[in-house]
């Protein structure tokens, strides 16, 4: 037998069913709302870094010493003549006090090898080429094979089995020659001007 229930009962009875429903959905949105603060991980603002000031690219070190000098204006090299000569390990030692990115020069194209030709006008002059570690194999004095070809006619000839560096021959347009590094007790040749390059 069902419980006959009076209309104002039960509406009653619905109205708090409803405000529990209610009461229990605020309640759950609040959970959730403090679950995600709980969570959420929002970075802090970054602090600010200024854009620097706008600036005129870095230039190069003026291009100084030796007795004359030349900027290749395609690589910015600076190419530095001495013309007092000396053995080779002498005239490399001078180009390395000079910095960390100065050696005896080295040859990479047919317009820088003519620049340091008429650097050093009519004289003959050291580069930083050897063949001194293994016989027919030139390096450069940076460590880069010498690839660039200039040699004159019969060269490298390795004369007398002792010729280890190379010139550079003003008066041959710039053409090279293997000659001894230094001179011996048999021998005065080994002594040349020399050429410094700072990349
Ligand atoms: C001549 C040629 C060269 C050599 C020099 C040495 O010019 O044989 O190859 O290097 O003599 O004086
Ligand atoms: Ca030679």
């Amino acid at each position: 037998m069902n419980r006959h229930i009076e209309p104002v009962e039960s509406l009653c009875y619905c109205r708090r069913m409803w405000s529990r429903v209610l009461a229990l959905l605020a309640l759950g949105g609040c959970a959730q709302i403090f679950e995600l603060d709980a969570t959420s991980k929002i970075a802090p603002d970054a602090p600010r870094v200024d854009a620097p000031p706008m600036q005129d690219a870095p230039s190069p070190p003026p291009c100084t010493g030796g007795d004359t000098r030349s900027v290749d204006p395609a690589t910015g090299a600076c190419y530095m003549f001495y013309a007092t000569p000396m053995p080779y390990a002498q005239a490399r030692s001078v180009c390395h006090a000079l910095g960390p990115t100065t050696f005896l020069a080295s040859v990479q194209s047919v317009s820088e090898n003519a620049l340091i030709a008429t650097l050093i006008g009519a004289k003959e002059a050291f580069l930083g080429g050897t063949d001194a570690a293994v016989e027919g194999t030139f390096l450069w004095d940076n460590g880069t094979p010498v690839q660039l070809s200039n040699w004159n006619t019969a060269e490298p000839n390795d004369a007398g089995g002792a010729e280890d560096c190379i010139e550079i021959i003003g008066s041959l347009s710039g053409k090279w020659n293997d000659v001894p590094c230094a001179p011996t007790a048999t021998s005065t040749l080994g002594s040349f001007p020399f050429v410094c390059e700072r990349d």
